[in-house]
């Protein structure tokens, strides 16, 4: 009985401490991000990165509670390196970590391969760019795209080649890669539907740097245009090998992974730049009614380092969030399903989602390099 009263205030006080800690317990979230952070990609690895962490640093600014419970996210990134054997190991690791949601990857060679293994351990994916429309018909219910796909960045190309600019021979380079050879399938298929035709086909990698043969080659076959498959390591030191052998006049076509602010540094002040038309999926930040005030703020934390999908990679993981709210749940069976019946306004479109995962309604821009500056041509 004497220690009744000093029980008493324990037990408050034990209370008390309880209720505060409950009321500070948060829901830790952890959103994968894959993408080549390592090897010649990195620049667009980084980018992809920096839009998924600018995301989640401004969901914990304002704070989130999702089934009643706070919320707090966490960026867990991987480096696959372009390589889709590293790519399937991250997303294995993923997987193995039981995140609650996957942005990336960033390559169709990686994405393709990793979305399976998500597809078995049942986790949500979001592709920020990865174009080959092989992904979304793969059958599988948990992969999303938020831009459009290759088919309408290598028709889109091939039109404006033909309608626009009028032109009548193409040659047609690729890396091999799901990406570069997928899109140059398109535009060579859409060229020759148009009535272009097709004077050399040549093929690179996606680690080559002296494209002098091939050029040499498809010099002789003298084209108006040449359309790349591939992304901005090769096409920079190939705008530069143009110049060298006179392919002065010569339009350099290709999709959105040449379609980067890194490709003005690549090409080394080669006067071709001013030849290049590229095309990316979506609509361009300057038109889209945020788009401006967001690039700022990406500018402000992430200094010089803005290539082309940092957008889609912070829209991807907000679309992510979207569907957890909805849901009331951070569980990726539960709140999974919630992404078909996404409508989200995001930075770089409303986002509502086709059955099979693509994107509805997707935009496409085409580029070109006025002045040494990224610039779009509609
Ligand atoms: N979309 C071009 C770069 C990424 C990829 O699809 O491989």
């Amino acid at each position: 009985m004497k220690f009744a009263p000093s029980l008493a205030r324990h037990a408050l006080w034990l209370g008390a401490a309880l209720a505060a800690v409950a009321a500070h317990a948060q829901t830790v979230v952890r959103i994968g991000h894959v993408g080549p952070v390592s090897g010649p990609q990195a620049h667009y690895g980084r980018d992809n990165e920096n839009g998924a962490r600018l995301a989640i640093e401004e969901l914990n600014a304002q704070g989130v509670t999702i089934g009643g419970q706070k919320v707090r996210f966490e960026l867990v990134a991987e480096d696959d390196a372009a390589d889709p054997k590293q790519g399937t190991a991250a997303a294995q690791k993923l997987c193995d970590a039981r995140v609650n949601g996957v942005v990336g990857h960033l390559n169709s060679g990686t994405t393709i391969p990793a979305a399976r293994v998500y597809n078995q351990c049942g986790l949500p994916m979001v592709s920020p760019s990865a174009t080959n429309p092989q992904l979304t018909q793969l059958g599988y219910s948990n992969v999303y795209r938020l831009l459009a796909n290759d088919n309408a960045l290598g028709a889109g190309l091939a039109r404006y080649a033909a309608e626009t600019l009028k032109i009548k021979r193409v040659a047609i380079i690729d890396d091999r890669t799901a990406y570069g050879k997928g899109v140059a399938e398109v535009f060579t298929r859409t060229a020759k539907e148009l009535g272009l035709e097709v004077v050399s086909q040549q093929y690179t990698n996606d680690k080559a740097v002296d494209f002098s043969a091939i050029l040499t080659s498809i010099k002789s076959r003298k084209p108006e245009g040449i359309f790349f498959g591939g992304m901005d390591p090769q096409a920079g030191p190939m705008l530069r090998q143009m110049q060298q052998l006179g392919l002065n006049k010569v339009y350099l076509f290709g999709g959105d992974g040449i379609c980067t602010d890194k490709l003005v540094e690549l090409a080394s002040g080669a006067r071709t730049l001013a030849n290049v038309v590229c095309a990316v999926g979506g609509a361009s930040l300057d038109k889209l009614p945020n788009g401006k005030a967001w690039r700022a703020r990406y500018d402000s934390r992430f200094p010089k380092q803005f290539q082309v999908y940092s957008p889609y990679t912070y829209d991807a993981t907000m679309v992510l969030v979207d569907a957890m709210k909805r849901a009331n749940s951070v569980d990726p069976k539960v709140y999974g399903p919630k992404l078909k019946e996404t409508q989200y306004q995001g930075i770089t479109a409303k986002v509502a989602f086709e059955p099979n995962g693509e994107l509805r309604n997707p935009a496409m821009t085409l580029y070109a390099y006025k002045d040494g500056k990224k610039t779009p041509l509609n």
